[in-house]
């Protein structure tokens, strides 16, 4: 059974670069990845809304680092009415790599991208998404070592492979066998969606069941 519930999910606000993001009062999860590798589709599967975060067929179109205020309850067997509920903010990064912009954009999209990760103190989960299909490309493993260079003690890492249902079971066996730590998603067959919203809140919240 699903540990915690959504409750809801708004946009809150969008951001060009770290001095405009909201104030850091809340623990944050930043999605990342290459651009058009699932990003905003995971994240409405997890608020369990069609277009909560914008998901397109061309790469490169979000340049916003894009804000969702999302709350949770904890699935208690007892009435839980009374509960309070968990507040998270889900970060929507601008993808990396290919997008169909002028060098010197890319550049400072890049610079706002990096000052964001490092310094934006409040995020507690990094949610780094790889396609399935292409587990092993150099553009994510440098980000791999990137993050680990700055990622403090009260900050977690993990990997969620999207696209899932584009394998077939073998290669999705021998996925999972090479990557026993990561997470698999897949937005045609939703039932490791929960699983998902679990392990991030656990990990976010620093919750023990
Ligand atoms: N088959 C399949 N397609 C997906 C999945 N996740 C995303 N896509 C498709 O991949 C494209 C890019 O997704 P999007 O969420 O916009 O990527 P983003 O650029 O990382 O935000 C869209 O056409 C999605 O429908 C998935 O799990 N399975
Ligand atoms: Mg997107």
């Amino acid at each position: 059974m699903q540990a915690f519930n959504l409750k809801s999910a708004n946009f809150l606000t969008s951001a060009q670069n770290l001095s405009q993001c909201p104030p850091p009062i809340l623990s944050e999860v930043a999605f990342l990845g290459r651009s058009n590798v699932g990003k905003s589709t995971l994240i409405n599967l997890l608020c369990n809304q069609k277009n909560l975060a914008k998901s397109s067929s061309t790469p490169g179109k979000t340049q916003l680092i894009n804000f969702f205020l999302t709350q949770w309850c904890k699935n208690l067997p007892q009435d839980s009415t009374k509960q309070e509920a968990l507040k998270l903010m889900f970060v929507d990064l601008p993808g990396f790599g290919y997008a169909k912009v002028a060098k010197s954009q890319k550049e400072l999209w890049n610079r706002n991208l990096v000052e964001f990760l490092r310094k934006r103190d409040c995020i507690r989960l990094f949610v780094h998404l790889v396609d399935s299909r292409h587990p092993n490309l150099e553009i994510d493993s440098n980000l791999v070592a990137f993050v680990g260079q700055f990622l403090r003690g009260d900050q977690r890492f993990v990997q969620i492979f999207t696209k899932f249902d584009k394998l077939n079971a073998s290669e999705q066996n021998k996925l999972k066998a090479t990557f026993p730590n990561a997470l698999f998603s897949s937005s045609l067959k939703k039932q490791n969606t929960p699983k998902i919203a679990d392990f991030i809140i656990e990990n976010t919240l620093g919750y023990t069941l």
